[in-house]
């Protein structure tokens, strides 16, 4: 498999699951400005989104949206447990958070990377994505991870997010939780091995 990225974006997800599941893979680093490959590859020839992530297949084909892509990893290797198995109702539990986290959080960012959004959108987003991190903190409240006690593929996507409150110098301190739930995701071996290898972390 492998996966197109770029450093610190939604992409880190699906790194940190892939490095989660021990699966061998390589990776392929995408500038999102440009839309060109590390290879010189114009992007939108391989993935006509035109965004990451995407993963290559070893079978052939190409899987996009991150909600998709992490479980598509993580039952690759169940006894990993990084998603629970299809029709349980702890599968459909970790789908509802991974479908808040792209719709809800993810997706009412993607305005505030934008230069020329005026800023009273920004105002507006910025209290949106609060009131979800503070429902998330509730959730925190009750046990270390989204699902409970242990770490499954949700709290990449969780972590991948949160990571852009500290790029935009968002002020973190309303969710103590959240960051606290941040540290204990990057204090994963997995996790670490996919910030250096997206070179952020020393
Ligand atoms: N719906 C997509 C959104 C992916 C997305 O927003 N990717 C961003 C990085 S976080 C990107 O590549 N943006 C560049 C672009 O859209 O050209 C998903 O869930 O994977």
């Amino acid at each position: 498999m492998k996966l197109f990225f770029a450093p610190g974006a939604c992409s880190l997800a699906a790194h940190i699951v892939l490095e989660e599941t021990g699966l061998p893979h390589t990776l392929e680093r995408v500038d999102l400005a440009t839309h060109k490959t590390e290879h010189g590859e114009d992007f939108t020839k391989i993935n006509p989104k035109g965004y990451v992530p995407a993963l290559a297949l070893d079978r052939g084909g190409l899987l996009t949206e991150v909600g998709v892509v992490l479980q598509y990893l993580s039952d690759q290797v169940p006894d990993r447990r990084l998603m629970a198995p299809a029709g349980t109702l702890e599968r459909y539990r970790q789908m509802e958070w991974l479908s808040f986290i792209s719709t809800e959080l993810h997706k009412q960012f993607s305005p505030l990377f934008r230069p020329d959004t005026p800023a009273d959108i920004k105002e507006q987003q910025l209290k949106r994505i609060g009131q979800r991190f503070d429902f998330i903190s509730e959730t925190l409240a009750r046990h270390p991870y989204l699902g409970g006690a242990e770490f499954t593929a949700p709290d990449a996507y969780l972590f991948t997010v949160f990571g852009w409150v500290g790029y935009l110098k968002i002020d973190a301190k309303p969710w103590p939780r959240v960051s606290e739930h941040a540290e204990r995701v990057a204090a994963r071996p997995a996790v670490q091995r996919a910030l250096k290898s997206e070179g952020l972390l020393k």
